[in-house]
């Protein structure tokens, strides 16, 4: 069998295939708000940072390891897994001392993983992706590197404060004795292999490239931009390499705890968005992928390597090989919860809405940001309405609802046109794919047909293939078995609402531009 995890912002998720039967064994979550209460993250981060920080506890996520590990001991024999792959989210950064590598060799079984590893720790909060405090360090990044369009071409991305390299850079220019203390650099994937192969191991291209420090073309570390990012960063980078190359042995640690064999093996880590379009089966050019999590991300396969000209597009490493085009939206569940407890719906109430309001006159617009966002760069405040009365005061929920859905997606098709594809089927995933609201909507919004997978961990049972993929099984026939749409869920666009939605996006773009230059 084989094993894949996926960190992601608010838990982590194992799916254990078995190729040969063809069937899913196991998928089990552990929530880091629900079951790790004393941590304080609620959502996965430490609320309430200052000047645009979201920082998480490393250690949170080792103990979330432990027990999903212990869970699923209980569920099923551990011992026959021989290979572990996993993803994390992206971005995310762990620092570590000299002695890293020493404490992962010399792990006491008897000792939990966090109390062994928190001495290691240079930096004891990661900053993930959702950190918008990196401004000035992208600002200076770009000018080293003489222009966005250059950090674009080298790196795939122009330079984003969430991204790893600017991050590393405020690091070291507000702590730079703990910075030069760093012997280790790792994203949340390469941690958490590195913790479960016993080693420091390497980052992958797919996450690697949300790093704004890899060379595309070279797939290397770019020394120019390492240099412009911190002193002797390359020090503190391991060699980037393919996803799912195998590392050795599990760490004895996991053996002697949780029942693991001792020939079970651990590949590399990649990013959970990288994973996801592996798991969705979309790493050939073809589909577009749109994942509704605490982030929603559109992602697609690429036929040749093209960049965002407005910036907000990203370039990465797709695990099956070549690369993949990303957007990510800060607003995706993060403002739907929002609008949800704003309205004091519940979530059986939110998903009946827009079918509910489904041929409703006339389109309210609603620019969906009820915080900052990152596609369009903009610091909101709250959502924007323009609409109906009965709309903007709120006294019909349901309209609210259907217009922030519609505004996401809009919001979706405006940013997403620099990538030239015009979707004929779309695969959805994520929580808000399950029922069927959401997908008919992204099907009339988008005029396609949308499809949904069995499993909804995508990222999970993306890592779980990969790992499959490490120990000599085809992606091809991995695809065929666990990547298929469930069948008589597809959606089919309402042709009579294309015109509808042309002109929506046109006024949702002039409001947008309206907001976004004042
Ligand atoms: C992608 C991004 C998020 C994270 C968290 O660039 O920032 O999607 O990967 O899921």
């Amino acid at each position: 069998m084989f094993l894949g995890l996926d960190a992601s912002t608010q838990s982590l998720t194992a799916v254990l295939i078995d190729p040969i039967s063809g069937e899913i064994a196991c998928q089990l979550s552990v929530n880091f708000g629900g079951d790790l209460p004393q941590y304080g993250a609620p959502s996965g981060f430490i609320p309430d940072g200052v000047n645009g920080e979201v920082h998480s506890n490393p250690l949170m996520w080792l103990e979330a390891l432990e027990l999903l590990f212990s869970r699923l001991s209980r569920v099923t024999d551990l011992s026959k897994v021989v290979m572990i792959a996993g993803s994390g989210q992206q971005h995310g950064s762990v620092y570590l001392d000299a002695s890293f590598p020493a404490r992962l060799g010399s792990l006491d079984p008897a000792q939990s993983l966090a109390s062994q590893i928190a001495p290691a720790l240079t930096r004891c909060t990661s900053p993930i992706w959702m950190d918008t405090s990196s401004g000035e360090e992208c600002v200076e990044i770009t000018e080293a590197l003489g222009g966005a369009s250059e950090v674009c071409r080298r790196s795939g991305s122009i330079a984003i404060e969430r991204f790893t390299g600017p991050q590393i850079r405020r690091f070291y220019k507000s702590d730079p004795a703990a910075y030069a203390r760093t012997c280790h650099i790792h994203l949340v994937s390469s941690f958490m292999a590195s913790v479960i192969a016993g080693k420091s191991v390497s980052i992958d291209y797919g996450d690697g490239a949300g790093m704004n420090l890899l060379n595309l073309s070279t797939l290397g570390w770019d020394r120019d931009l390492l240099e412009s990012t911190a002193p002797d960063l390359s020090s503190k980078l391991s060699a980037p390499a393919a996803a799912a190359t195998v590392q050795g042995f599990i760490s004895r640690y996991f053996v002697n705890r949780y029942g693991f064999s001792g020939t079970c093996q651990c590949a590399l880590f990649t990013g959970d968005n990288p994973a996801s379009l592996v798991g969705m089966g979309a790493t050939r050019p073809g589909s577009i992928v749109i994942s509704l999590g605490t982030s929603d991300t559109f992602f697609a396969a690429m036929p040749g390597p093209m960049t965002d000209p407005n910036g907000f597009g990203h370039v990465f490493g797709n695990p099956a090989g070549g690369f993949m085009s990303l957007i990510c939206f800060r607003n995706g569940s993060l403002a739907r919860e929002a609008l949800r407890d704003r309205l004091g719906l519940d979530w059986p109430a939110f998903d009946r809405a827009p079918h509910a309001t489904r041929g409703a006159a006339g389109i309210n617009l609603m620019l969906p940001f009820f915080g900052p966002e990152i596609t369009p760069r903009h610091d909101f405040s709250g959502p924007v309405l323009q609409g109906s009365p009965a709309f903007e005061s709120g006294v019909d929920p349901a309209l609210q609802v259907r217009a922030l859905l519609e505004g996401q997606f809009l919001n979706m098709r405006l940013h997403s046109r620099w990538m030239q594809v015009n979707p004929e089927r779309i695969l959805l995933t994520g929580g808000a794919s399950k029922n069927d609201g959401i997908p008919q909507l992204v099907a009339d919004v988008f005029q396609a047909t949308v499809e949904r997978l069995e499993v909804s961990n995508s990222a999970a049972l993306g890592a779980a293939l990969l790992a499959a993929v490490a120990g000599g099984h085809l992606l091809a026939d991995l695809r065929q078995v666990f990547c298929q749409t469930v069948r008589g869920t597809s959606m089919v666009p309402e042709a009579a609402l294309g015109p509808v939605y042309e002109d929506a996006l046109r006024r949702f773009e002039v409001l947008l531009d309206g907001v976004s230059s004042r």
